[in-house]
């Protein structure tokens, strides 16, 4: 049994070149109903936060600098399958990998600067639309 609902974030490399329109047009015609939605900047308390699986990784504080670096449009995301669907439509982390016309491929720059986030379980999906959105947020 697969869960309906993922998590992303256009993150702030992609909204910096104007490319939120179009993405959030690819994902609406990929199938995906916007569920909540939101225009932020994050702080660095928490991109720590959102980020603490990765809190060992070498990349980390330059990740949390990233991700605190510009606003970022943060969403819930409806659609049958959506976890797998979703990474699907993004592509892989590394964009030099990603399938062509996948959102990664068309939009990111580089493994850091790699344009959108998107939940990988339906465990994270749940934990991270939680830590943005509240139960009277989300349509
Ligand atoms: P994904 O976003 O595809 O689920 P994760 O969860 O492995 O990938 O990584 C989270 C984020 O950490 C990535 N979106 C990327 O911005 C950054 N990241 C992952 N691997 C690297 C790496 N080797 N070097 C720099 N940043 C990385």
């Amino acid at each position: 049994m697969t869960g309906n609902q993922t998590f992303t974030i256009i993150k702030p490399c992609a909204v910096k070149r104007g490319h939120t329109g179009a993405i959030l047009a690819d994902i609406q015609q990929a199938g995906f109903k916007i569920s909540a939605m939101k225009y932020l900047q994050m702080t660095v308390t928490q991109a720590e936060a959102f980020y603490g699986i990765h809190k060992e990784r070498p990349f980390f504080a330059d990740l949390v600098q990233f991700m605190t670096s510009g606003p970022v449009v943060v969403a819930i995301l409806i659609r049958e399958n959506a976890v797998e669907e979703y990474r699907k439509l993004i592509g892989a982390t590394n964009p030099a990998n990603a399938a062509a016309g996948t959102i990664r491929k068309k939009y990111a720059l580089n493994v850091q600067e790699n344009a959108v986030h998107g939940s990988d379980s339906d465990e994270n999906a749940i934990v991270e639309s939680g830590f943005f959105f509240s139960q009277c947020e989300r349509f």
